[in-house]
């Protein structure tokens, strides 16, 4: 059966530029995330009752804030919606299998993002190069892919792991058809999407429990080398995690501990009231806007403020115990292996970049095959439970500032290594200590030029358009002709991934055992998928400028602007487009 007329998402039009009976990539895409998800809670239960948990607890948050924003509400399914967005992170062996796993993602309308080089992070390091892939504008899903870079392994063991990873096929030949199939015609009948998002969940990234050598694993790991075991001895790309988003970290990460038994009932009713306090004090118009998209602006101006007293935030507390409490959420008599003492990231009052905790990695059963015909049963500890929480994409200045910060917030929990676990709110104050230079709302994010936004003219600036004198963005806004949002970091954090990796392997970084260390560059990966890496910031920053020369159009203030500033606006719009334009991006030289 042909599909019936496909339909073409704006986010979509560079991609399917040719369109012909051709699948929506990004309505697969949704298609591919909610499957994965489905296959991936059907493996691990524990990830499973993780969504519950962030359910029960973002239910809460949207109650608290429909108290705090009257008229504020939210359905089923837009909670649903909002809640469903996922990233999933997959570890690769060879280039080969590196550039299917691209073809396959092209055919969502996944891009690679950024260049992640996980070999230079110091003591954190990982033998690994990265990049994400995503929709370039308005991303919902991403998968975090890894390339193993077996030299770093040193030659011997390094020759055994090549060896191992030329005898699988992960990508099946029908597979492979289809991923060229979309490349040759731009795009996939519904039937072909379908059939290659079957391929993801039945094969790809499906977890098989299966694995080969288990000499060269153990030796892979006694050797401090998790990671290659991870990736070498296994049949499938498995999904390592699916994170699912949360609207109020703080919440969650108590919830889930309490639900573990990780926390006493009044502990963790302490952490939920401190959590809600916070939202109900800053949860404003820019947290709504960042965390609800059906909100558009008319729905926004049009709350009402009301206060939400102590007494009922101690009510919510102390519901959300009780729900925990239920028998269907007493994760301890799951498999688990504990949750993480602290969130990576900014600190909770610093609204930039993204926020990210996790239950720790499960210690599941394996059974190796060997050469002989023989099996091994043993176990593996590499799939964990992660959560994040998206706040506002930093312009370079302001992620300078946020590296900065970020290690005096390492080294103070250096010095203070038991407090996270001894005493969490002093824990937290520390961790903020070290943000103090960052501005805490959206507009002085903006003013202080630390974050990218969108500006856009208001009704009132329409009017008065070609009378207004100043072409100062901020004070347009503060007379009421511009509006402003802020854009959302969809991207990931180096340092908190190398975070995340070392609590997970119980492995805080590795050395390079090749002989000269080697230096890799985004080329490098580039080369390897034949295709060019977007750079996120050129999209960001495109964005913003693409919204100034607009509101500058319609406020009649072109004329006035100083020729060169319009110039580099025009410039960075015109970057931005052309990345989006590209098809299947050429490498870049
Ligand atoms: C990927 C780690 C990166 C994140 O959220 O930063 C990542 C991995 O563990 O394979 O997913
Ligand atoms: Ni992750």
């Amino acid at each position: 059966m042909l599909s019936k007329t496909a339909v073409v998402s704006d986010a979509d039009q560079g991609a399917n530029a040719a369109a012909g009976p051709f699948a929506d990539k990004t309505k697969m895409q949704h298609r591919l995330f909610a499957e994965l998800s489905a296959m991936f809670g059907r493996e691990v239960p524990l990830y499973d009752k993780s969504l519950l948990v962030n359910r029960v607890c973002n239910t809460a948050v949207c109650k608290l804030l429909s108290e705090k924003h009257l008229g504020f509400s939210i359905s089923e399914e837009q909670l649903e919606k909002a809640s469903g967005e996922r990233h999933g992170a997959i570890r690769i062996g060879t280039p080969e299998e590196y550039r299917w796993v691209a073809g396959y993602f092209a055919a969502f309308n996944l891009e690679p993002h950024n260049f992640y080089d996980m070999t230079s992070l110091g003591a954190k390091s990982q033998p690994i190069i990265a990049t994400a892939f995503r929709s370039p504008v308005g991303p919902e899903h991403r998968v975090f892919t890894s390339l193993l870079m077996i030299e770093n392994l040193g030659p011997e063991i390094g020759a055994r792991v090549e060896e191992l990873l030329s005898r699988r096929q992960v990508i099946s030949d029908r597979a492979r058809e289809l991923i060229l199939k979309n490349e040759e015609q731009g795009g996939l009948t519904e039937e072909d999407a379908e059939e290659l998002v079957r391929e993801g969940t039945t094969r790809i990234f499906k977890w098989s429990g299966q694995a080969n050598d288990f000499q060269l694993y153990k030796e892979l790991c006694d050797a401090g080398y998790k990671i290659a075991a991870d990736i070498a001895c296994f049949q499938s790309h498995h999904l390592n995690h699916l994170t699912p988003n949360t609207l109020c970290m703080d919440l969650y990460t108590a919830a889930m501990k309490f639900a573990l038994g990780e926390l006493s009932r009044e502990q963790f009713t302490g952490q939920a009231v401190r959590a809600l306090e916070w939202l109900r004090d800053t949860a404003d118009r820019d947290y709504l806007r960042l965390h609800f998209r059906h909100l558009d602006d008319e729905a926004l101006s049009g709350f009402g403020d009301a206060d939400v007293t102590d007494a009922h935030i101690q009510d919510y507390a102390s519901k959300l115990a009780d729900r925990l409490s239920e028998p269907d959420l007493d994760l301890a008599r799951l498999n688990h292996s504990g949750f993480k003492d602290f969130t990576e990231g900014p600190a909770v009052d610093t609204p930039i970049l993204l926020r990210q905790d996790s239950y720790k990695a499960l210690t599941e059963p394996v059974t190796f095959h060997e050469v002989d015909g023989s099996t091994v049963d043993s176990v593996h500890t590499a799939r964990f439970g992660e959560i994040e929480q998206r706040f506002y994409a930093t312009t370079p200045v302001g992620r300078e500032l946020y590296d900065r910060c970020l290690a005096n917030a390492d080294a103070a929990r250096a010095e203070n290594p038991g407090l996270a676990k001894s005493d969490y709110d002093a824990y937290l104050d520390l961790y903020a200590g070290a943000f103090a230079a960052f501005p805490k709302t959206l507009p002085e994010l903006l003013r202080a030029g630390l974050v990218f936004g969108k500006f856009y003219a208001t009704k009132l600036g329409r009017s008065q358009a070609g009378a207004i004198s100043t072409t100062d963005v901020f004070e347009l806004i503060d007379q009421g002709f511009a509006d402003y949002e802020g854009l959302r970091y969809e991207d990931f954090l180096p340092f908190s991934a190398a975070g995340i990796f070392a609590s997970n392997l119980g492995q805080y970084g590795t050395k390079s055992a090749a002989a000269e260390k080697p230096a890799y560059t985004q080329q490098t990966l580039e080369g390897i998928m034949e295709r060019r890496i977007i750079d996120p910031n050129v999209v960001y920053a495109g964005i913003q400028a693409e919204s100034l020369v607009r509101l500058y159009e319609e406020l009649g203030l072109t004329d006035r602007l100083d020729s060169a500033e319009l110039a580099k606006l025009r410039e960075q719009s015109a970057a931005y487009h052309t990345l989006l334009n590209g098809g299947r991006l050429p490498v870049s030289a």
